[in-house]
């Protein structure tokens, strides 16, 4: 898979990628990500890419042709083909792991990163064809936003993640979050792993993970635990869990 970024601050964007996992899978193939910056398309001798909004009103406006122009610029070098751009913005849709799954799917992906108040509306009707946000809070920009849509995305690119399966069975597919883990050593500052996990019982453990991967998703994320299909049994398990532990609080 490919990924263009036009953005005002490639350099932050390409150290944060160079790192990690997704650096790796970059240095193996997996993923290219190129940064391209939005200053250089600019025709003004000072390279000033923002200017004053009209109608007035506070801050400034990115201007539409140096967007455009580093857009033909990705597009040529993509052999002309029109990838989806998505345009990185508070006002887009909340990012979540299935727009990321159908994202990664994609061969080849724009990113576009606003600053400043905004960008002329006219370009963003030209080439963007998703708005995406990160959640309801407002950034500076929208390059922290690109990086975390990359990695979500990045990861779940076939060959990216080491083990097959450690994308899949995961936080959110099932609409369940994970359950706690551990490692050596068996007891650190008097706290001892549970011990089913010590047992060697493949069966039990298996259905402890799950107990405890319901019981974490109804403390901490009880919006999550109604999409996620329980049967009558969990359910019946999960009402007295969670009795039990108001009578143990009181
Ligand atoms: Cl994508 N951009 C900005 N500037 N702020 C955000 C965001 C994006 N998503 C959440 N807040």
């Amino acid at each position: 898979m490919r990924i263009d970024i036009m953005t005002l601050f490639p350099d932050a964007v390409d150290a944060m990628m160079k790192a990690s996992i997704i650096g790796r899978a970059q240095e193996r193939g997996f993923v290219t990500i190129c940064t391209h910056q939005i200053r250089e398309y600019t025709t003004n001798k000072q390279m000033q890419v923002d200017d004053y909004p009209y109608g007035g009103g506070a801050g400034m406006v990115m201007q539409a042709e140096p967007v455009y122009q580093c857009y033909e610029s990705i597009c040529r070098s993509i052999g002309n083909s029109r990838p989806r751009v998505v345009f990185m913005t508070p006002q887009g849709r909340t990012f979540n792991q299935q727009m990321a799954e159908e994202l990664s799917r994609e061969e080849d992906l724009i990113l576009l990163c606003g600053h400043y108040e905004g960008i002329d509306e006219r370009v963003l009707e030209k080439i963007v064809t998703d708005n995406v946000s990160i959640g309801d809070y407002v950034l500076t920009g929208g390059e922290l936003p690109a990086l975390v849509v990359m990695d979500t995305i990045s990861r779940l690119v076939p060959g990216v993640l080491n083990n097959g399966m450690s994308a899949v069975k995961e936080s959110f597919s099932d609409n369940l979050l994970e359950y706690p883990q551990y490692t050596r050593p068996e007891e650190w500052m008097g706290e001892k792993v549970p011990p089913v996990l010590l047992s060697g019982h493949h069966k039990n453990i298996a259905a402890w993970y799950r107990e405890q991967s319901i019981l974490r998703t109804a403390k901490n994320r009880p919006d999550l635990l109604e999409k996620a299909e329980l049967t009558e049994k969990e359910r019946q398990w999960l009402i007295q869990q969670l009795e039990g532990e108001e009578r143990h609080h009181e």
